[in-house]
């Protein structure tokens, strides 16, 4: 087992890990920028380096520094949390070249995943349901009309190189083929510095439906069931739950072993997360695969009580997984906590947090790295705090969500928690009848404002 783990992240995720290798008896290494020097992970880790100025190009995705910081601590391994590096092949691959174990994909597999074409084609070759589309890379325009023609509208452009919405357009007749075309192309130069795309049916109502799975160093993988990641708005998750209730049992069978299929097609290890669109009558596509641990991690965790940082660890070391699937047996939900205001079209909200009160009790959950009189630096992503509840019942969590809602008190910022709070009491939510379009119509009430604002 590894004796020392540096963790090449910040905030919540970083103190996650450090959290788990003390249990594992692992010391802990924290890198940190100039913005975080009072931050809690490096206060909680056994030692902590300096790695750069406040900007995450200088600091948090400065390779040089980290790899200098790993080798004056001696370090065994590099955990990369989500986000920054977390899928970057270079420094995937540079780490193994310095003999320090990546605790993640190696660069062969974040390269196969990222291209989102590449991706397609590996699925299809394993036998995992993926959207009708192009044949690979379309290379002219006249060849994209041709394929739109013979597919039918309406059809999805996509980006090779993208993820998240980036190089995406959706074309409901050809007259707006051609414009679509030349925009995406522009869009995924400019962010990802290749313009190459791929046509596929654009599905309509569809959820977001991902299934955990954990892949070890022998080719055998399990899945972890799923989670229902359908209420995002502009790509950016805001709740997450688990199980889905959209969910069967058999769709949940199906599922699970087409992400199973898809893992040990492909030799994967470690914790990774297929994502599937499912359409109204419960077909299910391949979407994604994303190498990495995911933020909404704990509500997977909470109901099937399983360490999921902990097996990423073991299963780096080259210990074999047990094997078995795991089934939900309760229920949990996530709600993102971001310095953002939902007032103001979730504008970010940086600034002091003066007063802070964080819910507690039976089966409430916050996984945070913010304090009273915590500064939220401007630099980094909005999310300040998870707010997982667990229950028996999806009815009783929700509940929970309510009451651990009311006592979470942050001053000095706006946060996501009206949103929330609103939420718990949509009617659309409440019957779990919600879709990755849900946010579309959605307009905040003045009525779940904090008191006082
Ligand atoms: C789709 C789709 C509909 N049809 N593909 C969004 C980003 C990337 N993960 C793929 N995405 C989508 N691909 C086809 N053929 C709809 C989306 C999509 C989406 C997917 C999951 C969660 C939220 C979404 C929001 C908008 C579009």
């Amino acid at each position: 087992m590894f004796k020392k783990i540096l963790i090449a992240n910040r905030g919540e995720i970083a103190l996650r890990v450090i959290r788990t290798c003390k249990e594992m008896g692992i010391k802990t290494v924290a890198v940190y920028s100039t913005a975080d020097r009072d931050s809690l992970h490096v206060r909680f880790a056994d030692e902590a380096v300096c790695i750069g100025p406040a900007p995450s190009n200088e600091s948090y995705l400065n390779i040089p520094n980290i790899i200098a910081a790993a080798e004056i601590t001696n370090t065994d391994a590099i955990h990369p949390g989500y986000g920054f590096l977390a899928e970057n092949a270079k420094f995937s691959k540079i780490c193994e070249e310095h003999d320090i174990k990546f605790i993640g994909a190696s660069a062969e597999m974040i390269n196969k995943m990222g291209d989102k074409a590449s991706a397609r084609a590996t699925m299809i070759e394993a036998g995992v349901p993926t959207i009708p589309g192009s044949d690979g890379i379309i290379e002219t325009y006249e060849e994209c009309l041709k394929i739109a023609n013979e597919m039918g509208y309406p059809v999805l452009l996509k980006a090779t190189a993208g993820g998240g919405g980036k190089g995406m357009r959706a074309v409901h007749k050809e007259e707006e083929l051609q414009h679509a075309w030349e925009s995406a192309k522009t869009e995924a130069a400019a962010a990802f510095g290749n313009d190459a795309m791929y046509m596929e049916k654009l599905i309509e109502n569809g959820r977001h439906i991902e299934i955990q799975v954990v892949g070890d160093s022998t080719g055998k993988a399990c899945h972890l069931s799923e989670r229902d990641c359908s209420v995002q708005r502009r790509h950016q998750k805001l709740v997450e739950e688990t199980p889905s209730p959209f969910m069967t049992k058999e769709l949940r069978k199906k599922m699970g072993e087409a992400a199973v299929r898809a893992a040990e097609s492909i030799k994967y290890e470690g914790a990774g997360t297929v994502e599937f669109l499912v359409d109204e009558d419960r077909n299910f596509y391949f979407m994604e695969m994303n190498t990495r641990i995911q933020v909404e991690h704990p509500i997977t965790e909470q109901v099937i009580e399983y360490d999921l940082v902990r097996e990423q660890i073991k299963v780096a070391a080259g210990i074999p997984i047990s094997g078995k699937d795991y089934y939900p047996v309760m229920h949990a939900i996530e709600c993102r906590i971001n310095a953002e205001d939902p007032y103001k079209d979730f504008r970010p909200s940086p600034g002091v947090i003066t007063t802070l009160h964080i819910p507690g009790g039976h089966g409430v959950r916050v996984d945070t790295h913010v304090y009273a009189g915590y500064q939220i630096p401007p630099f980094y992503d909005s999310m300040i705090a998870k707010l997982i509840v667990t229950a028996q019942t999806r009815e009783e969590a929700i509940t929970k969500m309510k009451r651990a809602l009311d006592e979470f008190v942050v001053e000095g910022i706006s946060t996501t928690i009206p949103y929330h709070r609103q939420l718990m009491d949509d009617p659309r939510f409440v019957e779990g009848d919600y879709t990755i379009n849900f946010m579309e119509d959605f307009v905040m009430d003045e009525k779940y404002k904090n008191e006082g604002e």
